[in-house]
């Protein structure tokens, strides 16, 4: 794999692998922004970093279609109307570090900055799949999108693939995006620029960089990365050999869960501290509130929401307590609209997914 036709990245994130390019900004400076400043939006490759020109970028549309059709950026923003939504971006990975201290995991050791509320715009996949038709003798509960994206090769594939069913691309509310745009700017290089995929709730893996092909098919992408990772393994699943025969009999994960994770903590009197976080919903609801006790969870304080919007936003919430923790240790707890509560324990499993248990802070 050829690395050295990167353009530069960020400053201010903290470095996991220089090749491929992985690395994150700190949760302490992720939570004083409702939308996540693009120098401090994460990056997360499996492969190279490409850049390329927007003039001749196509995306094509084919599979179990009635007419293929193919794009290049401009024809597409000129043959439908572009919609903006706010979306939380966020890694599977996230937190892996702390699962990771439980017992070994694989993957980059992960903390808790994989993650941005961004602005996107772009053309809504729905628009494009009514516009070119799904064919019609196929049984459409069955069928998937499936991403791929022929810049580079990857790490465990020669390309990077995704998929999506097609029933939640059709959903009118499933604000599913070709987006050209993040945060009122045309996306760069290291964020999938001309063209990515958007898929609001779901896990990262799926919002495709540099896409270049969607097919319609009645099975899921069969890329390495849908097929054999992003995919929560029982715990008894623990070496790489017993993950092998158990890929093909789990499902790929689509949300990740309910969580809080505390960003900061600074003392505000002698008797009193200021904690400072995020919160993101899981499938079941969105936000409701969150929580902090600084006694192990014996005592819960609430703290106050001061930004959410939207379905697929984070929530940032701080909370002023009374006291000063003697084990100098925080937690915060997230309560979703359908009373779930983040569990105090996550869930351990090999490759360190979706990792939940309540967050931890210090001072
Ligand atoms: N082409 C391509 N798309 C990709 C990836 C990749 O390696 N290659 N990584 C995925 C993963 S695992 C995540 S979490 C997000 C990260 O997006 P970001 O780098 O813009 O933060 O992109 C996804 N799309
Ligand atoms: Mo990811």
């Amino acid at each position: 794999m050829d690395y050295s036709k990167e353009p530069p990245h960020s400053a201010l994130l903290n470095i996991q692998a220089q090749e491929p390019f992985n690395a994150e900004p700190t949760a302490a400076a992720l939570v004083e922004f409702p939308i996540t400043p693009e120098d401090l939006v994460y990056c997360r490759n499996h492969g190279p970093v490409r850049e390329f020109e927007e003039e001749t970028y196509k995306l094509s549309l084919g599979g179990l279609v009635k007419s293929e059709t193919t794009w290049t950026c401009a024809e597409l923003k000129a043959s439908f109307p572009s919609k903006e939504v706010i979306a939380l971006l966020q890694c599977a990975g996230i937190r892996r570090n702390e699962m990771g201290a439980v017992k070994k995991v694989n993957g980059v050791p992960w903390s808790d900055g994989v993650i941005a509320n961004c602005t996107w715009r772009g053309v809504p996949l729905r628009d494009m799949l009514l516009s070119v038709g799904i064919k019609a003798d196929s049984d459409q509960t069955n069928l998937h999108v499936c991403f791929s994206s022929h810049a580079t090769l990857c790490e465990d594939d020669s390309y990077y693939g995704a998929s999506i069913p097609l029933e939640h691309a059709l959903k009118e509310d499933s604000d599913v995006l070709i987006a050209f745009e993040m945060n009122g700017e045309p996306l760069t290089p290291d964020h999938g620029g001309p063209l990515r995929v958007v898929v609001p709730g779901y896990l990262g893996a799926r919002w495709v960089k540099w896409v270049d092909s969607i097919v319609i098919a009645d099975r899921e992408s069969p890329n390495y990365y849908q097929q054999r990772d992003y995919k929560i393994l029982p715990p008894e699943v623990d070496t790489k050999d017993k993950a092998k025969e158990m890929w093909s009999k789990y499902p790929s994960m689509t949300a990740l869960p309910l969580n809080s994770v505390v960003g900061s903590v600074s003392l505000l009197t002698s008797s009193s501290i200021l904690v400072k976080g995020y919160s993101v919903a899981g499938a079941t609801g969105n936000v409701a509130a969150v929580e902090v006790t600084i006694d192990q969870g014996q005592t819960w304080q609430p703290a106050k929401i001061t930004y959410q919007s939207g379905r697929w936003s984070w929530a940032i919430w701080e909370a002023e307590i009374n006291g000063v923790p003697e084990t100098g240790v925080v937690h915060s707890c997230a309560v979703d609209t359908t009373g779930n509560r983040q569990p105090r324990e996550g869930l351990w499993n090999l490759r360190g997914v979706a990792y939940n248990a309540w967050g931890v802070g210090r001072w």
